[in-house]
């Protein structure tokens, strides 16, 4: 078989306007849709930033071409060379008069999805044929605006001096209660895959590499099968050295507010109907005390020292309506390595971000002292000896520290008003979905 040619000069439908009028050029990409008129054909051919309108007029121009063009599937990848001329009936407002045109990829002629979403689709269909569902408008705006996310995360933390690491997603401990974790076969030993860099940036405190993040997968084996669990999910880790809680709450509440102003800027947002708002600095703080009151009072009784279920979560939500902390946490129901507020209490320096609907981040002061740490490690029911990597480091010159673990599907989802956070993973992981 012959390899394609090159395409040359390729342009995409965006960079072609009708001051191009009367010129050559060259697109290339899927066909989108096919519309006959009889004396009229139209191909709209979609590339990752537009849709340019192909006419053939029957008579005009030759009839292999016209019976080539009008063959091709939809979904067919196809290069044109072509004249530009002005239309302002097109989409871009112009339309390409072909003179060539070759099938790169011939696709086949059932589809499993529409890509022009006239016939909608379940998000068990979409997620099976990701591949195809990755070409619809709307799905391609939520990954672009999650890759202006993650860069405008990385720009918020390079601009205050953080050093980015990368630490091991296979290990040997746990790290959060309450989540399963997911074992592998390493060798000859028991391995898990990691459910958060927790120990790893505490570690590098100790290192002096005093502020710190990572934007990486984390893995748990969430027990139920909900609309905001992912078995890997992406989280932004921060650690800073020589500060309390409160000064990561700031860091934390800064970066939200950045990255909103940084979607804002996106310029097809309008496509996604969003009514999207910076929020206003500094977020609400209410302690965990006051929320049990909050939803005593709204008839749900939680008992001091139980977590707040999803249920409370939404009616807190209802109350407040805004990003929120919630902070002073019983250390009952927060990790061993979350700092008690005053000796001999049971309150911690700990906090959770919250989003009307989902919790969107948590964290807290760390203990830094070797003996509290292997107490609080041997009070939670864990070995004290499967932590001795970790707990060394604060042997040997620890300083204070704190930091928080944020969920990037969560901050999106809670953003873009998506309800299943399997909308905004390319290739979701769940109880039942290993495949694609
Ligand atoms: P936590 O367990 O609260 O804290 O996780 C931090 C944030 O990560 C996100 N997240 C998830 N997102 C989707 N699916 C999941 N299964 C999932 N699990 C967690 C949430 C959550 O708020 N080590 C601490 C952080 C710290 O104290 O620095 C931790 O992991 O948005």
């Amino acid at each position: 078989m012959q390899s394609p040619s090159p395409i040359r000069n390729r342009k995409y439908a965006t960079e072609i306007t009708v001051a191009n009028d009367g010129e050559h050029v060259s697109i290339a990409g899927w066909v989108h849709e096919k519309r006959d008129l009889g004396g009229v054909f139209f191909l709209i051919v979609r590339d990752l930033r537009g849709y340019s309108q192909v006419t053939l007029h029957k008579g005009k121009v030759e009839k292999e071409l016209f019976e080539h063009v009008k063959r091709v599937p939809r979904e067919s990848v196809v290069a044109i060379e072509g004249k530009v001329k002005s239309e302002p009936k097109a989409p871009l407002g112009y339309e390409i008069i072909p003179e060539r045109m070759e099938v790169l990829s011939e696709a086949s002629q059932v589809l499993p999805l529409d890509t022009t979403e006239k016939v909608g689709a379940e998000l068990d269909t979409r997620l099976d044929a990701r591949f195809m569902d990755l070409r619809t408008e709307r799905t391609k705006h939520v990954f672009v605006i999650r890759s202006r996310v993650l860069k405008a995360i990385r720009h918020f933390f390079d601009a205050k001096g953080f050093i980015e690491i990368n630490t091991p997603k296979i290990v040997s401990a746990a790290t959060e209660g309450g989540t399963a974790l997911i074992p592998i076969s390493y060798f000859e030993r028991e391995a898990f895959l990691n459910q958060s860099p927790q120990l790893y940036k505490q570690m590098l405190m100790g290192a002096g590499f005093d502020r710190v993040y990572e934007i990486a997968p984390i893995f748990r084996a969430e027990e139920h099968d909900t609309t905001k669990h992912l078995n890997e999910a992406t989280s932004v880790d921060v650690e800073v050295a020589f500060v309390s809680d409160k000064e990561v709450m700031a860091i934390l509440e800064e970066l939200i507010a950045f990255v909103y102003s940084k979607v804002m800027d996106y310029p097809d947002l309008g496509k996604l109907n969003l009514k999207l708002e910076v929020p206003k600095l500094p977020f609400r703080r209410i302690t965990y005390d006051e929320a049990i009151k909050l939803l005593s009072e709204a008839g749900e009784e939680i008992e001091w020292g139980e977590d707040l279920s999803t249920s409370a979560e939404h009616t807190l939500g209802r109350i407040i309506d805004e990003l929120y902390f919630i902070t002073d946490w019983p250390c009952a129901i927060k990790p061993f390595y979350a700092q008690p507020a005053t000796k001999g209490k049971s309150i911690c320096n700990a906090f959770d971000l919250m989003h009307p609907k989902v919790e969107l981040a948590s964290g807290s002061q760390r203990v830094h002292s070797y003996e509290l740490l292997k107490r609080n490690i041997e009070s939670k029911g864990l070995s004290a000896d499967s932590f001795e990597y970790y707990l060394d480091t604060f042997r040997f010159g620890m300083p204070p520290h704190a930091g928080w673990g944020l969920g990037v599907e969560r901050l999106l989802m809670s953003m873009l008003e998506i309800n299943n956070i399997r909308e905004v993973v390319l290739f979701p992981r769940d109880r039942r979905r290993l495949a694609p």
